[in-house]
C-alpha cells in the first residue's frame, strides 16, 4: 500500500536519520506477480516521480491521494498503452516518504510491462528488490524491523506467522527496543557524573541505582529473548515428522494432509530417500510436515543415508506421526523413535480402506486413516493440534515476538554487554569510562536492530531477499 502515511515513526531520531539518507533517483517496478490476473500495479517513487508520470499519464496532475481513471500513453509515440487507475501521493505522505505514483493497470504480462517500459523511457530506473521498502526505512517512515516485517507479511505461509509480522509492522518490536535503548541512555547519563568527577566519593547517584536500572533493562531483554523459540516456531512451523517402515503409506499421508501430490508414491518399499518438507496452516501453530525415508535395518548405503536424515529430523521433531499398516510395524516404529526423541508420538494406522487391513486392537491409541479416501485425516490434524497445544501452549500475539536471527543476535549481544557492565560495576573493578564502553556497545546493538545507525551492509542484507516492487 502506498497510502499508509499516517503510521507514526517510533522515534524522531529514526526520522531525522532517514532524512540524512534521503534524496534519490526515481525508481519504478511492477509490484504484482507476473501472470494472468485482473489487475497489475506499477509503482513509481522518487523526487521526479511526478515529472516521469506526467510524460505517461494523460491529464496530469491527477488530484493527490484520489484514485483517478486516466489514459496512459507511450511518451515517444503517444500511442495508448492502457486505461488505468492512477493514484498520486505527495512527498511525506506516501509509503516511501517520497513523491509516489501507483498505476493500477489491466493484468496480464503485456500491459504492465508496456507501462513499466514507458515509465523507464520517461526517466525512471528499474527498482531493485525491496528498494521501495528500503526507501521507507531510509526516510524514517518505517524502522528497519518494520521494513523486515513487510517482507515477513508477504512471505507468511500461515495465519500465525502473518499475525506476528503484522504486530511487528505495527511497531511493537521497535517500540520495545527503543524503550530499552532509552533506558540504557538514562543509565549512561547517570554514570556520566561518575566519569566527570571520578574523585568524588559520594556523587549524587547511588551506585545501587545504576545496578537496579541495568538489572531492569536486563530482565526486559531476557523477556524478549525468551520469545525467540516461539518466534522460530511461528516462522518455521512446528516440526511434525512422519516416520515408519518402508511402504507404510507415509508419503501418501503427507500428500493427503497437504492436499497436493508433493512426495513420490510407489508400491516399491524405500521410495522416499530424502526428507521432504511442506508447511500447512494449523489452527494455532503452522505445521512443518516432514515426509521421511522408511525406517528399517538395511545394507544399502544409499538407503542408510536416507534413514540417517530421517533420524536427524526425528531428533528435532515437535510431534512424530508413527505410521504403519500393522500393529507390529507401529510397535517397532515407536521403539525406533524413542531412541531418538522424547517428543510426543501419535500412532497412525494407515491404509484403513484396504479390505485386508488388520483391525486395530481394542485399547490401541492408534488413529485410523486412509490417504486414499481421506478418512481420519481431520481427526489426525485435530490430534496434532491438541498435542502441540499441550506441549507448547498457544502462540501469544499480545507482546512483541522475536522471529529473526538478526534480531536474536543483536539482542544477545546487548544482553552480554549489559552482563559485562553489571559485573564490572558491582565489583567497582574498572574506571567508569571503561565500564561505559559496555553500555555503549549494548546501545549500539539495539540501534543496529532498529536501523537507527547507518549500516548500509545491514540494509543490503535485509532487503536483498525482497520482491521487486516492494
Ligand atoms: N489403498 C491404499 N493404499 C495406500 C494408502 N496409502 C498408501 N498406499 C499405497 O501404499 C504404497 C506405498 O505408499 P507410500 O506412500 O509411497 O509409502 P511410504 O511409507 O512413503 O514408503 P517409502 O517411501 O518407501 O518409505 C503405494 O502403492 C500407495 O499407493 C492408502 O491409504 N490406501
Ligand atoms: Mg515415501
Amino acid at each position: 500500500m502506498a497510502g499508509d502515511a499516517t503510521r507514526p515513526a517510533p522515534t524522531s531520531a529514526v526520522a531525522a536519520l532517514g532524512a540524512l539518507r534521503g534524496g534519490s533517483d526515481t525508481i519504478a517496478a511492477i509490484a504484482t506477480p507476473p501472470g494472468r490476473g485482473a489487475l497489475a500495479i506499477v509503482r513509481l517513487s522518487g523526487a521526479d516521480a511526478e515529472q516521469v508520470a506526467s510524460r505517461v499519464v494523460a491529464g496530469w496532475p491527477t488530484p493527490a491521494r484520489v484514485a483517478t481513471l486516466a489514459i496512459l500513453r507511450d511518451p515517444a509515440t503517444g500511442e495508448v498503452l492502457d486505461e488505468a487507475i492512477v493514484t498520486r501521493f505527495e512527498g511525506g505522505r506516501s509509503f516511501t516518504g517520497e513523491p509516489m505514483v501507483e498505476l493500477s493497470t489491466h493484468g496480464g504480462v503485456v500491459t504492465s510491462a508496456l507501462v513499466l517500459g514507458a515509465l523507464l523511457a520517461a526517466g525512471a530506473r528499474q527498482a531493485a528488490p525491496g528498494e521501495f521498502t528500503r526507501r521507507a526505512v531510509a526516510s524514517g517512515k518505517l524502522t528497519l524491523t518494520q521494513g523486515e516485517a513487510i517482507g515477513d507479511v508477504i512471505d507468511a505461509t500461515s495465519r500465525a506467522a502473518q499475525r506476528v509480522a503484522l504486530a511487528t509492522l505495527d511497531g511493537g518490536l521497535a517500540r520495545r527496543v527503543v524503550a530499552l535503548r532509552d533506558a540504557l541512555l538514562e543509565v549512561e547519563a547517570l554514570i556520566a557524573y561518575e566519569i566527570d568527577f571520578p574523585e568524588e566519593d559520594d556523587g549524587p547517584i547511588a551506585p545501587a541505582r545504576v545496578s537496579e536500572s541495568v538489572a531492569r533493562v536486563a530482565s526486559m531483554l531476557d523477556a524478549l529473548l525468551a520469545t525467540a523459540p516461539a518466534g522460530e516456531l511461528v516462522r518455521e512451523g512446528a516440526v511434525v515428522v512422519l516416520a515408519g517402515p518402508p511402504n507404510a503409506g507415509k508419503s501418501s499421508l503427507f500428500n493427503a494432509l497437504l492436499g497436493q501430490a508433493r512426495a513420490l508414491v510407489t508400491p516399491i518399499p524405500g521410495t522416499t530417500r530424502d526428507a521432504i518438507e511442506a508447511v500447512v496452516d494449523g489452527r494455532s501453530w503452522p505445521l512443518r510436515l516432514v515426509d521421511t525415508a522408511g525406517l528399517r535395518e538395511t545394507a544399502d548405503s544409499l538407503e542408510r543415508l536416507g534413514i540417517e536424515v530421517s533420524e536427524r529430523y526425528l531428533e528435532r521433531a515437535q510431534v512424530v506421526l508413527a505410521c504403519a499398516e500393522h500393529a507390529a510395524g507401529l510397535a517397532a516404529t515407536c521403539a525406533w523413535i524413542s531412541r531418538l526423541t522424547g517428543a510426543p508420538v501419535i500412532e497412525v494406522a494407515t491404509k484403513r480402506d484396504r479390505p485386508e487391513a488388520e483391525p486395530v486392537a481394542s485399547g490401541s491409541a492408534a488413529l485410523e486413516v486412509s490417504a486414499e479416501t481421506g478418512a481420519g485425516l481431520d481427526a489426525l490434524l485435530a490430534r496434532i493440534e491438541d498435542t502441540l497445544a499441550t506441549a507448547l501452549g498457544a502462540p501469544s500475539f499480545d507482546a512483541p515476538v522475536v522471529t529473526r536471527a538478526r534480531h536474536l543476535v543483536a539482542l544477545r549481544a546487548a544482553r552480554e554487554e549489559l552482563a559485562a557492565f553489571a559485573t564490572a560495576w558491582s565489583a567497582a573493578a574498572l574506571p567508569a569510562p571503561v565500564m561505559a564502553v559496555h553500555l555503549r556497545s549494548a546501545v549500539g546493538a539495539l540501534e543496529e536492530l532498529i536501523g537507527v545507525v547507518d549500516t548500509e551492509d545491514v540494509l543490503d542484507r535485509v532487503f536483498r531477499s525482497f520482491c521487486v516492487g516492494k
